[in-house]
């Protein structure tokens, strides 16, 4: 059994070769998207047991995402193959230093048909944790039913949730947005938030004022992600500050989600707050450095190698 669960909407992704602008790009390179899985593959990789479940077209960027996840150690088995409707694409490109266009081409997909049916909730009972983001909940109707499943799966059977704001703006609006995670936020024990993110859920200004929102509501611990600037984080009592690696970025897709495998990576193995923070910064360091949102993602040895170093340089 997984010790990690987490579900959403896997896609293909298509990545401009690097320096060209989507709009003049000629070059692609197939890869994979998507928030959870993003996450489910840096916990496969840094030697955790993780499942990941959700919808994918019967079409080669379906069986192709299900064989990558397969390939990467990922539990698989609870995920569904559509047989009637696409699997969803992402084209996008790459950038350090200039905005990133992102183009969807997922309404309709059959990530975003998931429903309730497709939760196994004694799967998720015998899990450590289980693992959502906002993403899922905002696909659809039927998607957000499933994540309610979910999350009472998680619930009866005492398992702890960590959630993951990861507002997309072309998916909602910001009041959509903030009606769907605030029910979410009230089971989440584990907050793994950008700082607008959590600003915008609690209607609240400022890291302290935001995480304390989500401590109110029954978090133990809220953990603001900070971008370039690092990662603060309190449990009420105590607060935390951790730089971001110092790194050559040409890719800050997906690290986010790098950081939360880390970080979640640490917190399973019972390590204290600061020595996770340590390592979420470094699995996201080493993931800006490659195009693509999991390509970069590193095993726990080159994780080890570079904790504590500041100059986390892929060689
Ligand atoms: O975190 C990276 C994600 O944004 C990307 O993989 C795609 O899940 C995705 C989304 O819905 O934007």
């Amino acid at each position: 059994t997984p010790e990690v669960i987490t579900f959403g909407e896997t896609m293909g992704l298509l990545l401009a070769q690097p320096g060209q602008p989507l709009e003049h790009a000629a070059g692609f390179r197939r890869s994979l998207a998507g928030a959870e899985s993003n996450t489910a593959v840096g916990l496969a990789r840094l030697g955790h047991r993780v499942g990941w479940f959700g919808r994918v077209g019967d079409d080669p960027f379906g069986r192709s995402a299900l064989r990558t996840l397969r390939g990467e150690g990922v539990d698989v088995s609870r995920a569904v193959v559509d047989g009637s409707l696409p699997t969803g694409l992402l084209v996008r490109d790459a950038h350090a230093h200039r905005p990133i266009e992102v183009c969807y081409y997922r309404s309709g997909s059959a990530g975003s048909a998931l429903c309730g049916d497709d939760v196994d909730g004694g799967w998720i009972g015998r899990a450590r944790l289980l693992h959502l983001t906002g993403i899922t909940a905002a696909l659809s109707d039927s998607a957000k039913a499933a994540t309610e499943r979910a999350v009472r799966a998680a619930a009866e059977a005492g398992v702890p949730v960590s959630l993951d704001p990861n507002i997309r703006r072309k998916l909602a609006g910001t009041e959509r947005w903030v009606e769907l995670l605030r029910p979410l936020a009230d089971h989440a024990e584990l907050v793994l938030t950008g700082l607008d993110e959590a600003e915008t859920v609690s209607d609240r200004s400022g890291e302290r004022a935001a995480a304390t929102w989500f401590l109110e509501r029954g978090a133990k611990l809220v953990v603001i992600k900070l971008g370039s600037r690092g990662a603060w984080a309190t449990d009420g009592a105590e607060e935390w500050f951790q730089p971001a690696a110092e790194v050559p970025a040409v890719d800050p897709v997906g690290a986010g989600d790098a950081f939360n495998a880390g970080f979640l990576s640490g917190h399973l193995r019972g390590l204290p707050v600061p020595e996770s923070l340590a390592e979420a910064a470094t699995v996201a360091g080493s993931a800006v450095q490659i195009p693509g949102d999991m390509d970069g993602l590193p095993d726990a040895r080159l994780r080890d190698l570079a904790v504590g170093d500041e100059q986390v340089t892929a060689r």
